[in-house]
């Protein structure tokens, strides 16, 4: 049997709003493990990692050679500890579900993932997360995983950024409705496979969600598969910090989970969830069930 290990990193440096750093406790008491069961595979809660209070530090104190990325110290430092604990959980043949906290998780989550083996990734997220400190409108880091992981700009410099057996032709953004400019510049010039929600209306999610494992699967050992909870619709998902209308719906959701559960996933986060925005823990719930459709969790 598949052991999954859950491993919470409760923060929330990389968004603008507080809350998001309760995402793995709201996971847990919708039912994570109790779904992860049903799904067929053993649970193993690792709990939380320690993540120093936000209000204890000063978000602007990195020095970058220009641009911004708050708390990115932090972010390092906590993304550090993630990919050791990522890693070592493959290397004890287990599946690793991370629970965030907001989507600068999945910078140590990629890391740890793609040490020891090639890795391709699916980005089920309304946005693209490849700002860089010097493009981001923002400096939030949640909005720049992608281009920490593959090393553009200044990320370049910082090797505890860098998933190093990752690359761009096995990432495929999946969802998109909200892309900034320098953003939409990355994919075409670097060549990242992308499906925006016009792309889901015309030729349907199963086609889609085909394609993309098709792409991030090329090649590699392994697919990580990364749900940032703004994917879908604010209508079904209201629980998190930056909603953008027109997402997927709750069908189209699981029908793209059991798609991947087909085709294996060797690391997975559940990210975003934010339950102070949260109605009666919904968007919480709808991650563990989710999780488990991706883990394999069938009616029949
Ligand atoms: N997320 N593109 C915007 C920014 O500030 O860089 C929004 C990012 C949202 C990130 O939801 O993980
Ligand atoms: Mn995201
Ligand atoms: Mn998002
Ligand atoms: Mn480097």
């Amino acid at each position: 049997m598949t052991t999954v290990r859950i491993i919470g990193a409760p923060t929330d440096y990389g968004a603008n709003r507080r809350g998001v750093d309760m995402g793995p406790s709201a996971i847990r008491y919708a039912g994570l493990s109790d779904q992860l069961s049903r799904a067929g595979v053993e649970p193993v809660d690792g709990g939380d990692l320690a993540v120093p209070r936000a209000e204890e530090r000063d978000p602007d104190h990195e020095t970058l050679p220009s641009g911004t990325a708050k708390f990115l110290r932090e972010t390092a430092e906590v993304c550090t500890r993630l990919g050791d604990d990522v890693a070592d959980s493959l290397a004890a043949g287990e599946t690793p579900l991370v629970l965030g906290g907001d989507h600068s998780v999945a910078i140590g989550t990629l890391s740890g993932a793609a040490r020891e083996a090639d890795l391709g990734a699916i980005w089920f997220d309304a946005h693209a997360d490849l700002n860089t400190p010097e493009t981001s409108p923002s400096g939030n880091v949640h909005g720049m995983p992608l281009a920490a992981a593959l090393g553009y700009g200044p990320f370049a410099e910082m090797d505890w950024a860098h998933a190093p057996r990752f690359r761009a032709e096995n990432l495929v953004l999946v969802g998109l409705r909200s892309v900034d400019p320098a953003e939409r510049e990355l994919i075409a010039g670097r060549g990242i496979s992308a499906y925006t929600m016009s792309d889901i209306d015309d030729r349907g999610i199963t086609t889609v969600v085909e394609e993309a494992i098709e792409t991030a699967t090329d090649g590699v050992d392994g697919l990580h598969v990364s749900l940032d909870l703004d994917w879908l619709d604010p209508t079904e998902a209201p629980g998190v910090g930056t909603p953008v209308r027109g997402g997927v719906t709750y069908r189209e959701a699981h029908s793209a989970m059991e798609q991947v559960a087909d085709a294996g996933v060797r690391s997975m986060e559940l990210v975003e969830v934010n339950p102070t925005l949260d109605s009666h823990n919904e968007t919480a719930e709808l991650a563990t069930e989710l999780a488990a459709s991706a883990f394999g969790k069938t009616v029949l």
